[in-house]
Formats: structure tokens, sequence, C-alpha cells
């Protein structure tokens, strides 16, 4: 779509001067704002709240405000700081130590921020699962990083596989405790015996700090490892592309669960010390409306699904609301769709910012700055310190506006660090000196990043990234498939569906009944957002002759579109 260009705002943005910033810019000088430069240490608890906590300016200022259909909280800085000094406390008691995974599975509430923290001031790795999880979603995460301690609720537990869990020592429970003769420590009872005083654990730059799991287009998913060290970009680009200042209200959408939701839910917003809006529960352009009138949001971070669903809902429900705290809108997860932007500015009479990157790179990457101007339908320009390419598959640069793989050369502070337990499979993300992201993408000639699609078979629906694989393989357990093929199917306004083929073993017929079932097996088995919504029934599922489903051909069916080569299909 040929849209036309929407100029830069003025103002108080930053980073005018893009390309001179981009010349002088050092990711050293950023690190003048942070401790250690005395101590040569570092905690991403001190600086994200702590910090804010032992300055009489800030310690009384609201650093979140909780909000949900059945429970609304609010917790200083100071608050926040001591439960979770407290929490601490509970994890030392257990000896918990530097370096030991402790896995958060529950929803969103002011303990789980605590919780987070508690686990960040011990030096622990802190690991958020996604709520809607079921068992093998959980084991397979628990299992592969060990975990020693579990934080859940009395709801999620019977999820939670302990007997195939060695690793796992103790469980806490937030909330109400189960009395089904488990070994649980209650959380609250726990936490009011604390003492509210901790000695931090100070870490080193490179130390652990968070392992978010995410599906590739095989095998199960892969534990990418963050370090303390990614304070310096969610740091900066809170500056430049949350554009972040002492007054704002914040509110990022995104689940803990999500890399999104502990970067820019977590880090970015309390580095800068400014209120954040924690909101639970289900979100209907209704609920989304009130909370950011409700609470005066300034700055708002959703993602292409939430705006898409406000822009079917129309322009007239958004007029019985008083957005007018409302300055700066960013969106991430998914291709920002032009005429979203085009309805944000008539409706919101706002840009908004779309923000590329990837749970692998810790931090946003390809951004639409403030201070440059806007072509719909292209993810922006790189931040300073980043340099982005598109590469051919050897690693080499191509030309402006030529197709390839998206890639950043390596070095990034919120890079990852490792993938858990899986040196070979980080090892094949570099290619000469460049993170190959996996996304097609071109560049034009005055440098914007133009997304095109994945390079493999990674799903992404409603933002949530899926993995094939792991879908097809919970559809086999079920007695009725033989076999399964699982694609992402475009949908307008959830980006992609997954759709799955299947073939059924002998004594099976298709029925409605029978495929419903199957639905919510994968449903209740895996999560609800890896349930296919589409199934439909073949004699064979194409393979290639060594044996992998070829879900390109099966795409290719779907959407009518030519077959290409199929001469490694099998007979
Ligand atoms: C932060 C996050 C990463 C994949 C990425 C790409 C897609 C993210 C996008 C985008 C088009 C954007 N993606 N942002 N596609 N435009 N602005 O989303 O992490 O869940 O790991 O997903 O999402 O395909 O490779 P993650």
């Amino acid at each position: 779509m040929d849209m036309q260009a929407i100029a830069s705002k003025n103002g108080n943005f930053n980073l005018k001067d893009y390309e001179g910033t981009r010349e002088t810019f050092r990711w050293e000088d950023v690190n003048k704002h942070f401790t250690w430069n005395d101590t040569g240490k570092v905690n991403m608890a001190y600086e994200a709240l702590d910090r804010h906590a032992e300055d009489s300016k800030t310690k009384d200022k609201i650093a979140l405000i909780y909000s949900a259909p059945e429970r609304e909280a609010k917790k200083t800085f100071s608050e926040l700081s001591k439960e979770s000094n407290k929490f601490a406390n509970v994890l030392k008691k257990y000896g918990i130590e530097k370096g030991d995974r402790v896995f958060l599975f529950m929803p969103r509430s002011p303990e789980f921020y605590a919780a987070f923290f508690g686990i960040l001031k011990i030096g622990a790795v802190a690991g958020p699962l996604f709520e809607a999880f079921m068992e093998q979603a959980v084991r397979d995460r628990l299992q592969d990083s060990e975990a020693k301690v579990l934080i859940t609720t009395k709801e999620l537990i019977a999820r939670v596989p302990q007997e195939e869990l060695p690793h796992l020592e103790k469980v806490i429970i937030v909330g109400e405790v189960p009395d089904d003769q488990g070994n649980y420590i209650d959380y609250k009872e726990e936490v009011d015996g604390a003492s509210d005083q901790f000695d931090m654990v100070w870490v080193d730059l490179e130390d652990g700090m968070l392992l978010h799991y995410t599906s590739g287009s095989t095998g199960k998913p892969k534990g990418v490892y963050h370090v303390h060290n990614a304070m310096i970009q969610h740091y900066a680009t809170g500056e430049w592309v949350l554009d972040l200042k002492e007054d704002d209200v914040y509110w990022c959408t995104a689940d803990p669960g999500w890399v999104t939701g502990t970067s820019y839910g977590i880090f970015a917003p309390w580095l800068h010390g400014v209120t954040n809006v924690i909101r639970g529960g289900r979100f209907t352009p209704d609920d989304w409306y009130h909370t950011l009138e409700k609470y005066q949001v300034s700055v708002w971070y959703t993602a292409p699904t939430a705006l898409r669903m406000l822009v079917s809902h129309g322009e007239e429900k958004l007029r019985s609301y008083d957005l007018t705290a409302l300055r700066h809108l960013m969106s991430v997860g998914e291709p920002l769709n032009p005429e979203v932007i085009t309805w944000g500015l008539a409706a919101f009479n706002l840009r908004i910012h779309d923000t590329w990157w990837m749970t692998e790179t810790g931090a946003q990457l390809i951004v639409n700055l403030p201070a440059l101007e806007i072509r719909p339908g292209s993810m922006g320009k790189p931040i300073p310190g980043i340099e982005a390419a598109i590469v051919d598959n050897e690693g080499n640069e191509l030309p402006p506006n030529q197709m390839g793989n998206l890639a950043i050369k390596e070095g990034w502070p919120a890079m990852m660090r490792q993938i858990w337990n899986n040196p070979s499979k980080y090892e094949s993300y570099f290619i000469n000196g460049w993170y190959v992201s996996g996304d097609s993408a071109y560049r034009d000639e005055d440098g914007y990043f133009w997304f095109q699609g994945r390079l493999d078979d990674v799903i992404n629906t409603s933002g949530e990234r899926v993995g094939p694989f792991e879908v097809e393989s919970k559809l086999i357990e079920h007695p009725a498939v033989a076999e399964a093929g699982v694609i992402g199917k475009p949908h307008p306004e959830r980006g992609e569906i997954i759709k799955a083929f299947i073939t059924l073993n002998d004594k099976y017929t298709e029925t409605p009944e029978l495929l419903e079932e199957i639905r919510v097996f994968v449903k209740t088995g895996l999560s609800a957002h890896a349930a296919p919504r589409e199934i439909e029934v073949k004699d064979s599922i194409p393979k290639t002759r060594s044996g992998k489903i070829m879900r390109r051909l099966l795409k290719s069916w779907e959407l009518g579109l030519p077959t290409g080569d199929t001469s490694t299909l099998e007979e």
C-alpha cells in the first residue's frame, strides 16, 4: 500500500538528530545512569526498584497500580521494595542461591511483581509462565530449566505434575492454600513473618536474570536466557522509544509470560521510576478504554491484535471515554497494518509507533522513534547502537529494496546470552557476525525496514509465537489422530489462526464432535492459544523423503497458491 508518510512529532521528543546520535552514540554512555559505576556490581532490582525506594523524592510515589475486575491495589516504590525484600528472605530461608531458577506460574497480581523482584534480589533467575499453560507446557519448561522453586496458585497447581519434576524442591502458593496434603508453602504467611530488610545480592552484568521460553519451528520450546546487562538497553529505549517522563502513567498490556511483559511491563518503566498500570483479567474494548480513562494513562504499549479489535468496534465507542491524557502509543508483536495507523490518527489524534524485536533480542531494535516520520507499514529504523541489515543465507549484506533475512550485528546489551541447555541451538542463530532473526524484510533507500513474513513455520496468532511442532505433537497424542501438520492461516483480526491438518486412525470416522474433542484436547493439554481453530481431515499429510512434514505445501494448498518445488515430496 502506498500511503503518505506521517510527519514526526514536534515538542519534547527525543533523538531529533537521529543520524547524528547514531554516529556518536556509545552504549557505555548509558552506564552513567547506574550504580555499578561505583561498585562494579549491579542488580536490576536495585536500579528498577530500590533506588527509587531510597530516594526521598520517589519513595512514596505510586509504582504499581493493579487493576482487575475483582481487585484494585496501589503500591509505592517503598512498599514494593519492602515486600520484595520479604520474599527474598523467604527464598533465602529455603536455601535458594544465586543462579537457581525460580518460576512463576500465576496471574498478574501485586504479589507477582513483589516475588519477581525478590527472585532478582537473591541473584536467582526468574522464569515467568503464562497462566494459560496446561500440564505439558508447564512440565516441559520446569523440566528443561530444572527449576527449584515454583510460585503458583490453588487454581493452577493441578497443572503442575510435581512427581515428574525431581528438581522442584518447593512450591509456594499465593492466595488460598489447597488442602490436598501437598507440601506447600503459604506465600502470605511466610512473607508476613519475614524481615523487610534484605542485603541485596550484587551480581555481575553478565549474570543470569531471566528465562523466557519461546517457540521455534522444530523441537520443544527453548529457554532464552537474559542477563542483568539488558538494563542498559531497557533504560535507553525507555527514554527514546517509550519517551517516558517523570509524570507519565504508563500501561503495557502484555503478560509477563511474554518478553514484552517483562522488558517493557517491568524493567523499562521502573528503571525510569514511572507509575506503571498492571491490568489483569480478560480484555474487551470497553475494558481497555475504561482503564485508559480511569488511570489517565499517558503512554500506552499494546499489540496490533488489540488495536485491530478496537478498530472493528468503531470510533463511536472511543468517543464516550475521556482519553485526553494519552499522548504516546506503541505497538509490538506482529505487523502493524497501515489501516490501523490511519485509524489511530483519526480516532486518537495520535501516531501509533510500531516497534520490532524478539524474545531473543531482549529489547527493541527497529522502531518508529517519535522524532522520525512514520511510513505506514514500515517497522521504522534501528535505534542508536544497533546495526541492522538484510543479508543472504551466507550472511552477506544485500542492497536496498531486496528481500532477505533481517539480521542484527551481534553484541547489543539486551541480547540473549544462551539458549538454556542447548549451545548448538544458540550458535545456529549467528552467521558471519550477524544475528539472523528468522524474519524476512527489506530496507528502503532511506533506511526504513519493511517486514515481509517469517522464514520458518513459526505461527504468530494474536501476537503469540506458537511452534507448529508442539501442536502437532500434542495432536498425535490423541487416540484418533495418526498424523498432523499445523500451519498459520491469515486472519483479519488475529494475524494468523492455527489450522491443523490431520489423518485419522483406522477405527475413527470424522464427525464434528470428534474434531471438537481433538481441539479441546490440545486446548486443555497444551494451552488455549495453541488450540487449532480449524481442523481438516486428510487422507495423508505431505512429507519430505526424510519424513519432515511439508507445512509450506499445506499452506499453499490452503491459500490456493502455487506449490513451488515439491521435488522432495515423498510419494
Ligand atoms: C517482542 C516479540 C518475535 C516475532 C518476530 C516477528 C514478530 C514482532 C513485530 C513483528 C512485524 C513487528 N514481530 N514485532 N512482526 N512487525 N513490529 O514479539 O517477541 O514473541 O519472540 O516474537 O514476532 O516475526 O520475529 P516474540
